[in-house]
C-alpha cells in the first residue's frame, strides 16, 4: 500500500508493522488507499495477540486491501477490580505478529489520545447489554458502554469498509451489530469463527492466568458447551443444558452463567426453534474469569 512519510509520531519494531499513535497520522497514512478505492479493513484488538486474533487478521487480509489492526487495552471497559492492571501487554511481539499475519498499520493510541481531558461522551446500546456478562452481579453494562465507545471512536478514526470480530465474544459481537445498526456506521461486520486450542479451549489473552490444573478444569467449559450442542442434536436444548451443568459441577467449575439466547437479540430461547441458538457460558478458573459460547445450527430439514 501506499503510506505517506515517516513522522515523529510513528515507530516501528524490528521487523514489526508501522506503529501510528495518533487519530490525524492514521488518517492522513489512510488518505491516498481510501481516494483510490482501496477497501479497508479494521481488527480491533487489547493485544496479546493468539491465534483467535491472527485468524481475524488473516481473514481481513483476504478480504481487504488495506488492513489496520488496532492495539489498545481500553481502560473504560474494565471494572474496579478487574485485570487492567496485569492484563498481559507485549508490543514489539504483537507488531511482529501483525507484520507476519500482513497487518499494514498498527494504531496503538497511547489512553490520552483516546480520552482526553474532558472526554464526556458514551456510546451505549440499552437492553442486550443488561444480560449475561451485562448483568449488574457480573461485569455489568458499564463494561459495555466501554466496548461500544471505543469501538465507535475506532470506527471513526480508521473508517474502515468491513470491521472483524470473534463471536468467542458473542454478546460483544450482537452488541457491536446493534450499535453500527441503531448508530448507521457505514461498515460492515463480520463476526469470525472462535478458534479453540486442539483439546477445546477457546484461546483468549487470559488463559495466561491459567497455571497446569487450573487449565485443565477450564476445559469443562467447552466441554460444557459440546455436550449442550449434542443434547440439542439429540433433540432437546433443554435435556443438553442440564447435562452441561453437571458436567461443569464435576469439574468443580461453578458457571456465572450458562444460557441459551437468540444470537442477534439475545432474547432467552427455552428448546429448538428452527433458528440458530446461541449458548454463552461464564465462570471463574482459578485466577481468570472466562467466557465461551457455541452457535447451534438448526438441523438441515431432510428433503
Ligand atoms: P480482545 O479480547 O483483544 O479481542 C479482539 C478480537 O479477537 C475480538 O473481536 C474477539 O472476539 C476476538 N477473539 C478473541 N479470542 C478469540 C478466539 N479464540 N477466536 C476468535 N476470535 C477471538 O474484544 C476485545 O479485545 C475488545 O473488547 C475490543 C473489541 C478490542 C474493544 O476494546
Amino acid at each position: 500500500m501506499n503510506l505517506s512519510p515517516s513522522t515523529r509520531t510513528h515507530s516501528q519494531a524490528a521487523g514489526g508493522a508501522r506503529i501510528l499513535r495518533a487519530k490525524d497520522i492514521l488518517r492522513s497514512a489512510l488518505a491516498p488507499s481510501r481516494v483510490a478505492g482501496r477497501s479497508i479493513g479494521l481488527v480491533p484488538t487489547m493485544g496479546s495477540l493468539h491465534e483467535g486474533h491472527l485468524s481475524l487478521l488473516r481473514a481481513a487480509r483476504e478480504e481487504c486491501d488495506v488492513v489496520v489492526m488496532s492495539l489498545f487495552v481500553n481502560p473504560a471497559q474494565f471494572g474496579p477490580g478487574e485485570d487492567l492492571d496485569r492484563y498481559p501487554r507485549d508490543e514489539v511481539r504483537d507488531a511482529q505478529l501483525a507484520a507476519e499475519a500482513g497487518v499494514d498499520l498498527v494504531y496503538a493510541p497511547p489512553v490520552e489520545e483516546v480520552y482526553p481531558d474532558g472526554f464526556e461522551t458514551q456510546v451505549e446500546v440499552r437492553g442486550l447489554t443488561e444480560v449475561l456478562d451485562g448483568d449488574p452481579a457480573r461485569r455489568g453494562p458499564g463494561h459495555f458502554r466501554g466496548v461500544t465507545t471505543v469501538v465507535a471512536k475506532l470506527l471513526n478514526a480508521v473508517q474502515p469498509d468491513v470491521a472483524f470480530f470473534g463471536q468467542k465474544d458473542a454478546q460483544q459481537l450482537a452488541v457491536i451489530r446493534r450499535m453500527v445498526r441503531d448508530l448507521d456506521f457505514p461498515v460492515r461486520v463480520e463476526g469470525l469463527p472462535t478458534v479453540r486450542e486442539p483439546d477445546g479451549l477457546a484461546l483468549s489473552s487470559r488463559n495466561a492466568y491459567l497455571g497446569p490444573e487450573d487449565r485443565e478444569r477450564a476445559l469443562a467449559l467447552s466441554r460444557a458447551l459440546r455436550t449442550v450442542d449434542s443434547g440439542a442434536r439429540e433433540g432437546s436444548l433443554a435435556a443438553g443444558i442440564e447435562a452441561a451443568r453437571r458436567e461443569l459441577e464435576a469439574a468443580g467449575v461453578e458457571p456465572e452463567y450458562l444460557e441459551a439466547r437468540d444470537p442477534d437479540d439475545l432474547a432467552p430461547v427455552a428448546e429448538l426453534n428452527g433458528r440458530p441458538i446461541l449458548v454463552a457460558v461464564a465462570a471463574r478458573v482459578g485466577g481468570a474469569r472466562l467466557i465461551d459460547s457455541v452457535l447451534i445450527h438448526p438441523a438441515p430439514t431432510e428433503t
